[in-house]
């Protein structure tokens, strides 16, 4: 497909790189303010982030799309069977920010861990004059497991063996290229680690796969972490175990609901709360913006796209 400036719809909210470059080369509109049917009849792509909610209603509003460029590695709002059906392309931005997720996972992990956040709040509020603070986890040579073994995943493991931890995982199926220990369930991997890390992909083949069965097998004395999507862990059972203490804290980067984050959970002093910005750096949202507009000017220019969807890969 050759086009002379086509016209593009932003259908959320995208890092101001891509808006920029899309700006540059591209007639852009945006979702909310488009209403002429002339226009609806031009558009030849769709462009979001990782959490864009595209369906196939939407994309019927739009009779010449041809592709969806997505600016994330997360696209389960996005209908790919019915892109698929109508020949519609969908690309999305992998492993470039594989580094900044596993960094995070880090961090939350040492947060929830050693209590970061607490002890920044007791020192600011001279707490410290009326004693030591608590004492805290532990996090080298303790037990992880990762659920979710893909190369986020995999970033995730190669930080935690720098830590000494003795790292397990589970997922669809034991995979041949890394040398972690296999378990065959979510359930039967909490009860044996200290720390549960989600890292799956979102969407309806794991919403809600870390639920109350596997929070109780994790246990009084182990911590959650999610840095994949909030629709893999049964939210509600998530807020009664750590109200209830029967696990011993978490670290949520991502959220069933979001922009909204549920005051039962906001009000709890034993989770670290991060507003899904684990991708969320200059140089790596440059660079998925970057992708996700390469991704773009290759299909607009009639060249084979860079990073297809698995499901749209020839
Ligand atoms: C961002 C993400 O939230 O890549 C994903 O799937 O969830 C994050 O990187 C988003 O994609 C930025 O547009």
């Amino acid at each position: 497909m050759t086009l002379a400036r086509a016209e593009v719809v932003v259908t959320s909210r995208i890092p101001p790189f891509l808006m920029s470059g899309l700006q540059e080369k591209y007639v852009v509109h945006e979702r909310e303010h488009i209403r002429d049917p002339q226009v609806l009849g031009r558009v030849k792509a769709l462009v979001g982030g990782g959490e864009a909610k595209i369906d196939a209603g939407y994309m019927a509003l739009f009779p010449a799309l041809q592709m969806i460029s997505i600016c994330g590695v997360g696209y389960d709002g996005i209908d790919v069977a019915a892109a698929k059906k109508r020949g519609i392309m969908v690309t999305h931005t992998p492993d470039v920010l594989n580094d900044d997720v596993a960094d995070l996972a880090l961090g939350l992990l040492l947060a929830v861990a050693r209590k970061i956040p607490a002890a920044d709040r007791f020192t600011r509020n001279a707490d410290w004059l009326d004693g030591p603070f608590q004492l805290t986890r532990k996090l080298t040579g303790a037990k992880l497991g990762m659920v979710g073994m893909g190369r986020i995943g995999q970033a995730i493991a190669k930080r935690a063996s720098a830590f000494d931890m003795d790292i397990a995982y589970t997922s669809r199926n034991p995979r041949s290229d890394v040398n972690y220990r296999y378990v065959a369930t979510p359930t039967a991997l909490a009860a044996e680690v200290d720390f549960l890390v989600i890292i799956t992909p979102g969407g309806a083949g794991t919403k809600n796969l870390i639920n109350a069965e596997v929070l109780k097998a994790l246990g009084p004395q182990g911590f959650l972490v999610n840095v994949a999507r909030g629709s893999v862990v049964d939210q509600a059972a998530l807020i009664e175990a750590l109200q209830k203490k029967m696990i011993a804290g978490a670290g949520l980067d991502v959220f069933v609901d979001e922009p909204n984050v549920p005051a039962e959970l906001r009000k709890l002093d034993n989770v670290v709360l991060t507003p899904h910005i684990a991708s969320g750096t200059v140089e790596t949202r440059k660079a998925m913006s970057a992708l996700a507009l390469a991704n773009l000017d290759a299909f607009t220019g009639g060249q084979p796209v860079l990073t297809p969807v698995p499901e749209c890969r020839a």
